[in-house]
Parts: structure tokens; C-alpha cells; sequence
């Protein structure tokens, strides 16, 4: 598991360098706006029931096949193992965020869970859907301006984004 330091110290290893002026640059970067990150992951960790147990409604109310009888979601033994996988796929991102490094999400969640997904009969695209809408309301919640100090925080919310998007694409 690396952060956004040790990738960087990782990669100048690697090459027998030196930190090179862009990566302390982007680091220098990463530290000037750190208020910002933890905020982010404050935010999405404090309504991370909520923003599952929504997602998961709407995709359920999308694709109502998945609670019908014969459904991946039927059952509720089924419907607690799906919440939950979606949870832990959530809770993996903000780790990412909070890192400032995917690799966290990557090898802890990620790897191997389309082939589990496979050998379940979990539809990975249904999965896909749930994470993309977790993806929407954690930054409609992480990107709220209202009552706070309104600074840019596009980059940081295109970072988040693409977590969601690689756990996402992982799956579907
Ligand atoms: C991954 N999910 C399931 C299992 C595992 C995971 C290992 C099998 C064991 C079990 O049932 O507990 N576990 C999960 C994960 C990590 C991990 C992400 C990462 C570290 O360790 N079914 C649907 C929806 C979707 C879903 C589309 C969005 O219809 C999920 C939720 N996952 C789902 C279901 C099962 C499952 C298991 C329903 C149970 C499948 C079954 O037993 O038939």
C-alpha cells in the first residue's frame, strides 16, 4: 500500500534519483490543499450509510430483477452481502482519497473481485451502476459549498471521481 509520498520516493528509487522538481511540486500541491482532502473524506466517511443505502435503492429500483425471486440481490442473506460489498467498495475509496494513491483500493479491494464476482454470479454491471451512483452523491455531499470558505476544489473532485470510476470499471 503506497500514498501519494511513498509512490513518489518509490518511482525516484527506482530510477536512482533524486526527487525530481515536478514531483515535489505536485506534492507541495497535495500538502497546500490537505484542508480540503480531509474535509472530503470527513464528509463522505459521516454519510457513508446514507450514500450506500440510497445508491443501492436506486439501483435496485432500476434494475428490479436483482430483488425479484431468482435475483442476485434476492433473499435477505443476499441483500445484507450486497450492501455490504458496496460499503466496503466505498470504504476502500475513501482510504484512496485520504492516500492520495489508488493502490490501497487496488490491491486490497479491487484485485480479483470481477473473477469472484464471476464465480458468484454477482453481475459485476449491476455492481458497476451501484458504485457510479455512490460516485454521484459523495460528491454532491464532498463538494458542497454551502456555509464554508469557497476555494477550487476541481482537482480533488476529479481525483475522487476517477477512485470511483477505476472501482467501477474493476467490475463492470
Ligand atoms: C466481495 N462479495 C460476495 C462474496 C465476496 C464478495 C468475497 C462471497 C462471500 C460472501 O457472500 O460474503 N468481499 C467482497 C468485497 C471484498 C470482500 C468487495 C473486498 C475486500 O472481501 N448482488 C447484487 C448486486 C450486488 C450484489 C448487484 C451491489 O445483485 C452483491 C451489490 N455479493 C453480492 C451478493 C453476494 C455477494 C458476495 C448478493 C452473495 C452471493 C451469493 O452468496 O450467492
Amino acid at each position: 500500500m503506497l500514498d501519494a509520498f511513498t509512490k513518489v520516493v518509490a518511482q525516484a528509487d527506482a530510477r536512482g534519483d533524486y526527487l525530481s522538481n515536478s514531483q515535489i511540486d505536485a506534492l507541495q500541491a497535495l500538502v497546500k490543499d490537505g484542508s480540503k482532502r480531509i474535509d472530503a473524506v470527513n464528509r463522505i466517511t459521516g454519510s457513508a450509510s446514507a450514500i450506500v443505502a440510497n445508491a443501492a435503492r436506486a439501483l435496485f429500483a432500476e434494475q428490479s430483477q436483482l430483488i425479484a425471486p431468482g435475483g442476485n440481490a434476492y433473499t435477505n442473506r443476499r441483500m445484507a452481502a450486497c450492501l455490504r460489498d458496496m460499503e466496503i467498495i466505498l470504504r476502500y475509496v475513501t482510504y484512496a482519497i485520504f492516500a492520495g494513491d489508488a493502490s490501497v483500493l487496488e490491491d486490497r479491494c479491487l484485485n480479483g473481485l470481477r473473477e469472484t464476482y464471476l464465480a458468484l454470479g454477482v453481475p459485476g454491471g449491476s455492481v458497476a451502476v451501484g458504485v457510479q451512483k455512490m460516485k454521484d452523491a459523495a460528491i454532491a455531499i464532498a463538494n458542497d459549498r454551502n456555509g464554508i470558505t469557497q476555494g477550487d476544489c476541481s482537482a480533488l473532485m476529479s481525483e475522487i471521481a476517477g477512485y470511483f470510476d477505476r472501482a467501477a470499471s474493476a467490475v463492470g
